[in-house]
């Protein structure tokens, strides 16, 4: 059976990260290896929460399993409470990253333009660093810009614009021509203006192709939307599907689920309706 390490955290409210990525994994017919970063009682964009960081026993997971002899055909890695963790990811990679398996880094940061409350300047130089190991990088727009030094409030006040997705696609290009390794880079989270509409849209970049697929835009931001789609990208690469078909897959299991929590009026802290659409996935 594959495996995917999966180097996240446990929150217990909030439908993200590890919450988000087992149920997929599993469905997928993949199994789950988790490593956790970190154990709240809900993601931190709850008033309250408590967070117990698990810095000190990612080793652990890694000597451990290196003990274990066991192998991984992928590993992610999302959320990390500080820049001390992406020293235990590089560890975590120089143990069991290999040329035939697969990388896939979010580089949690931050969303909407804002950096989240565990941020640093220390944090952005490690993820510069991790994003050179990287076979697939899943940033949103938020992270992408923060990646390649540029103003958040710049890169959207062109999103009226025909050649808006093109830009984005350039920062993209300059970003892959920066790292030793063959990548596909794939934005999520790229709101679009078109005739007075809003869209949202993602967009994967890779040496000789790039796609782009878009959606009606809710008007709310979700948590956990990421972990999901970046959960459904690895999957259906290590699965053998292309970089086209995994975006399609990935977003096919989202649009739905955003779409009915949006209307059930779910507050955008608890997640999304994902639970049931994991069939599609199937
Ligand atoms: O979905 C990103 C994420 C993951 N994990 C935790 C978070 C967030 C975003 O806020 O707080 C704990």
């Amino acid at each position: 059976m594959k495996k995917i390490a999966l180097i996240n955290d446990l929150s217990g409210f909030g439908k993200c990260s590890l919450t988000a990525a087992i149920p997929v994994i599993s469905v997928m017919g993949i199994q789950a290896c988790p490593l956790p970063t970190a154990v709240l009682t809900a993601q931190t964009g709850f008033e309250n929460y408590y967070c117990d960081d698990f810095t000190e026993r990612m080793d652990r997971f890694t000597e451990q399993w290196k003990q274990m002899g066991v192998s991984f055909d992928g590993i992610s890695s999302g959320y990390m409470e500080g820049a001390q963790q992406i020293e235990k990811v590089r560890h975590f990679l120089d143990v069991f990253q290999t040329k035939d398996n697969l990388y896939l880094l979010d580089p949690v940061m931050g969303d909407h333009g804002k950096p989240y409350a565990m941020y640093s300047e220390q944090m952005l130089s490690g993820m510069k660093e991790l994003m050179n190991r990287a076979d697939v990088l899943i940033p949103n727009l938020t992270e992408l810009c923060l990646l390649a030094d540029m103003e958040y409030e710049e890169m959207v006040s062109h999103c009226n614009e025909p050649d808006y997705v093109k830009k984005v696609e350039d920062v993209c290009r300059v970003l892959m021509q920066k790292s030793p390794k063959n990548q596909t880079i794939i934005v999520t989270g790229i709101l679009r203006k078109k005739d007075g509409k809003e869209y949202i849209a993602n967009l994967a970049v890779s040496a000789d192709e790039s796609y782009y697929i878009e959606n009606p835009y809710t008007g709310k931001g979700f948590s956990g939307t990421g972990d999901l789609f970046a959960a459904v990208i690895i999957g259906s690469l290590v699965k053998g599907l292309s970089q086209t078909q995994a975006l399609k897959k990935a977003s096919y299991f989202l649009q739905d689920a955003i779409e009915e929590a949006s209307a059930q009026n779910v507050q955008e802290v608890h997640g999304v309706y994902f639970e049931k659409y994991l069939s599609r996935l199937l």
